[in-house]
């Protein structure tokens, strides 16, 4: 069973979706740590809440962000963990850390990348005139938002929408492909050929654009 640390600062409603599916067996891996680097994030409460330990990492107790870094790195071997899942973690990750964990973290990040890479995408798809936005999972390298893509997905963005209600259309989209990319990670089925992910074998990321118009239709776009 893959043994899955996910890194969390805010709501963590990603987390509990895994969480959730998880425990209903749709999902299989274990989740065996939820580490933070806000000690109020509510994503600590639901990992405690189901029975996961919940680590609190404070940046206050180290004078660098590589220091910080090596302490989150030895957290995660001692937990023997093969995936790292970024849910809304909002630290950048130093070279030194992820080249510790090749190809084995994963981020969630709420625009269809490469366009909207780092933050306040929603606010920014809307002052843009956007007629979609989405979610894309992709494996985290060193250059922030741009790892090889694992799968994503689009949602319409409608002229009278708020912040809010387009956040919440891309969140839905999130419990959606997040689970989805996880899985295709736990059996064994993702690799990255030259940049891009394939997933058995195949370019997995076009294989998901075709999938677009099906949504689309389902939208009635
Ligand atoms: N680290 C690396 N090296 N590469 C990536 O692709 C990463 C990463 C760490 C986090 C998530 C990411 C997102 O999905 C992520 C991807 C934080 C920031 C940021 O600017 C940007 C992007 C993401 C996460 N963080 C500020 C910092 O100085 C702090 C911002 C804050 O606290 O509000 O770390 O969007
Ligand atoms: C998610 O929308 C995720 O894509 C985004 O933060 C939200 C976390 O929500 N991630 C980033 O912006 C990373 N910089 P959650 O805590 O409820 O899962």
């Amino acid at each position: 069973m893959t043994r899955a640390v996910v890194l969390a600062s805010g709501f963590g409603s990603n987390l509990q979706t895994i969480i959730d599916r998880t425990d209903s067996g749709k999902l299989s891996i274990e989740v065996v740590a939820v580490i933070s680097d806000q000690a109020q994030a509510f994503a600590l409460q639901r990992a405690k809440l189901a029975d996961i330990p919940a680590i609190f990492v404070d940046p206050k107790n180290f004078s660098s962000r590589i220091e910080y870094d090596v302490e989150l790195s030895d957290e995660i071997k001692r937990l023997k963990a093969d995936l790292i899942v970024l849910a809304g973690f909002m630290r950048i990750l130093s070279i030194q850390f992820i080249e510790s964990f090749p190809w084995r973290i994963m981020n969630i990040h709420p625009s269809l990348l490469p366009k909207y890479k780092g933050l306040n995408t929603h606010a920014r798809v809307l002052n843009a005139g956007d007629r979609y936005h989405g979610a894309t999972v992709h494996f985290v390298t060193e250059e922030l938002d741009a790892g090889p893509i694992i799968i994503h997905k689009k949602v319409p963005v409608y002229s009278n929408d708020t912040e809010i209600e387009l956040k919440n259309r891309v969140h839905e989209c999130e419990y959606e492909i997040y689970p989805i990319a996880i899985q295709w990670f736990a059996d064994g089925e993702l690799s990255v050929d030259n940049g891009q992910v394939l997933r058995r074998g195949k370019p997995c990321f076009a294989e998901l654009s075709h999938w677009w118009p099906v949504k689309l239709n389902f939208w009635g776009k």
